[in-house]
């Protein structure tokens, strides 16, 4: 990593696009949308830039603090943002770089921009998103401040003081003209990421104070993790059963790209492999990921080959996925100048990355085979159990196929499907027990509603081999009437997807809640695009049914709603009946299509992975093995954890 010596920044370095009017009339170009996804992304855009500080060698602190009113406050300890006269605008740098667009002093290639958020459009973007904005600058012995609503300068640079230190206080608050969906952020999220961050960037420490929780709440967390990646791998497998004492650690750097790369084999059967450019996670890989597969895979065959330990005239094809089964990583590379790919621009194309991450892996890798041959061979009789389980996973899928195939129109018995067959048009309704499943397929409309019921509780696919998971019941029927096949890449077949929304539909119970979670590890573990493509949402079936005179009914989802409702019908000095629903069967067809079911009415909940390592982790917690940390989990997240995967 290059790391600048000395304060050399000038001015005149910052190259001027254009203003911020932009910004504001089209924010999601800037930003990717305006809900919560986007408002969260104000912080990260402003976070990014204290990192570059900390990647330059200039900062290893930073403090985030969500105020009262939802506003923000992000300081770190770096140089500063340069307050010196723009040459040519004639305006103080600080100006230049919170005001106009694409503004920022490191386009010279020298210097590594190798932070940035996924759309990298710098804090000027924040500025014009926030109907306040401050900023304050400790540089050259002196400190500075400047103000500005909604990106127009309202206090012009000034000077109020002296100071010892450098760093930048940033403060704003988003618009809600802007973010008219929300301007709450929210506690996990916002730590969620910069505990990866904290993972990432070594050197930095990073803390965050909530002073909108409760006197009973947690109100604030200090990330600091001086062993990096390897420290990020045995948080992530902290509810895992590990084979081996600690994870691999591989450094280097080949061709200006420095890699690093923390793995581990787990008793699990998912692969969890996370891959980071620049910070920013990669979920659709790329050609590091392609380097670090090829040089796994090439070196646990020659390792094999070389001591024997799968014949050569072995029945098993071991193939690449099986040497990632149970498998947890964390690949990190800087890159000077990547360039991002795919349908959500993080798939890394740099072709020169694949050869620097296949070279350091492969290298390092078999020396740490050659030094622990127990656990090698640990590992191998791993990867062979894999490569078994997966052929008995073949022959199950192709069992399903057939099954279907021989069934007449392939579909299971128990799906009462929908008569439109566009699937952009048509939903699935996975509803939680017969009953329910009843009366839903009673109370929809067949057109585009289908129906199916799931009898009592789905397989936990985080303890099951793949095999197992597809020769139970419930999965395969569901599988069978989404149409997709399951499993990673090549095997799912997106495209065959019947229903563009899956929608489960579970009590608003514990039975419930927990029958969801192993659905969405379902989803998650094996259906992956699923999730990603936003197909897969929540019914919020009513909490409590309010009859009052003349069987007028009202529904409440909170008890707010419901007090209110109480308060009202008090007024009015009219008789009512408070119930509470105690499961979905207790609904009628009617009640169940006017509060959960009728697209005019219903609140659907889109699941969405707002970062996939805390996912993992959420998932393994939940479904992995041990109890205490699971309740742990739950009784600090029960606000969260139920959708904010
Ligand atoms: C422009 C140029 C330099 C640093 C920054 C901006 C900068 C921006 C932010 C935003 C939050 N914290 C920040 N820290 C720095 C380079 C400065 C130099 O060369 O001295």
């Amino acid at each position: 990593m290059t790391s600048k010596k000395g304060s050399d920044y000038k001015a005149s370095n910052i190259q001027v696009l254009e203003g911020l009017e932009a910004v504001r009339k089209r924010p999601s170009m800037y930003i990717g949308d305006t809900a919560q996804r986007g408002l969260h992304h104000l912080i990260n855009e402003v976070v990014d830039n204290s990192i570059d500080e900390a990647l330059a060698g200039y900062c290893d602190y930073i403090k985030v603090i969500v105020h009262k009113d939802s506003s923000i406050t992000i300081s770190d300890n770096g140089r500063g943002i340069p307050v010196d006269m723009h040459p040519k605008l004639n305006l103080p740098a600080v100006e230049v770089v919170l005001t106009k667009l694409h503004a920022g002093g490191k386009f010279d290639k020298d210097s590594y921009k190798v932070s940035g958020g996924l759309h990298g459009v710098g804090v000027s973007c924040v500025n014009a998103l926030s109907i306040f904005f401050s900023a304050e600058i400790h540089r050259d012995g002196k400190i500075y401040v400047m103000e500005f609503e909604r990106g127009a300068t309202k206090v012009p640079l000034k000077e109020i003081g002296k100071t010892k230190e450098t760093g930048t206080k940033i403060r704003f608050k988003p618009d809600p003209e802007i973010f008219t969906q929300t301007t709450e952020f929210k506690f996990d999220i916002i730590s969620d990421r910069m505990r990866e961050l904290a993972f990432l960037n070594p050197q930095i420490t990073v803390d965050i104070f909530d002073e909108r929780a409760e006197e009973d709440e947690e109100s604030s967390v200090t990330f600091h993790y001086s062993g990096g990646v390897k420290d990020f791998v045995s948080y992530l497998d902290e509810t895992r059963q590990s084979l081996m004492d600690e994870p691999i650690y591989i450094e280097g750097e080949i061709d200006n790209v420095p890699v690093e790369l923390a793995m581990q084999y787990n008793d699990s059967y998912t692969e969890n492999v996370h891959s980071y450019v620049n910070n920013i996670n990669t979920r659709e890989g790329g050609t590091h990921i392609s380097g670090f597969r090829r040089a796994l895979t090439r070196c646990f065959k020659n390792y094999a080959e070389k001591n024997n330990i799968i014949k050569s005239n072995s029945k098993i094809t071991v193939s690449g996925e099986d040497f990632r089964e149970g498998m947890t990583c964390v690949l990190s590379v800087k890159v000077a100048e990547p360039q991002f790919e795919g349908q959500t621009k993080t798939k890394l194309g740099n072709s020169e990355v694949q050869s620097a991450v296949e070279v350091i892996l492969y290298d390092k890798l078999n020396e740490f085979l050659e030094q622990n041959p127990k656990i090698a061979k640990k590992i191998l009789e791993k990867v062979v159990i894999a490569a078994e389980a997966r052929a008995a996973a073949r022959k199950a899928r192709q069992l399903i196929q057939r099954k279907s195939v021989m069934s007449g129109g392939g579909l299971p018995g128990k799906l009462a499907d929908c008569s439109i067959k566009d699937p952009e048009h048509s939903e699935i309704y996975l509803v939680e027990g017969d009953s329910a499943g009843g009366s839903a397929k009673m109370g929809r409309n067949r057109s585009f509603q289908a129906i199916l019921p799931l009898r009592g509780k789905i397989l936990n696919v985080e303890k099951a081999k793949i095999n197992k998971i597809l020769e139970n019941k419930e999965i395969q029927a569901m599988i069978t009437a989404l149409g997709t096949s399951v499993g990673h890449e090549e095997e799912f077949e997106l495209e065959k997807l019947r229903y563009h929304k899956i929608i489960i539909m579970t009590d608003a119970d514990v039975d419930g809640s927990h029958i969801r979670t192993l659905l969405l590890t379902f989803f998650y573990r094996y259906m992956h695009p699923l999730v990603d493509g936003g197909y897969i949402y929540i019914a919020t079936p009513p909490l409590y049914r309010i009859t009052s005179t003349r069987g007028k009914i009202d529904y409440a989802w909170d008890d707010d709603t419901r007090d209110k409702i109480i308060r009202d019908l008090r007024k009015s000095k009219k008789k009512f009946d408070v119930s509470r629903y105690k499961g979905l069967g207790e609904m009628n067809p009617e009640q169940l299509w006017e509060t959960t079911m009728d697209p005019e009415t219903r609140t659907l909940q889109q699941v969405t992975i707002e970062n996939a390592a805390a996912a993992d982790k959420m998932f393994s917690t939940l479904m992995g093995g041990d109890v205490e940390p699971r309740r742990e989990f739950i009784e600090k997240n029960s606000k969260y954890a139920q959708l904010d995967i």
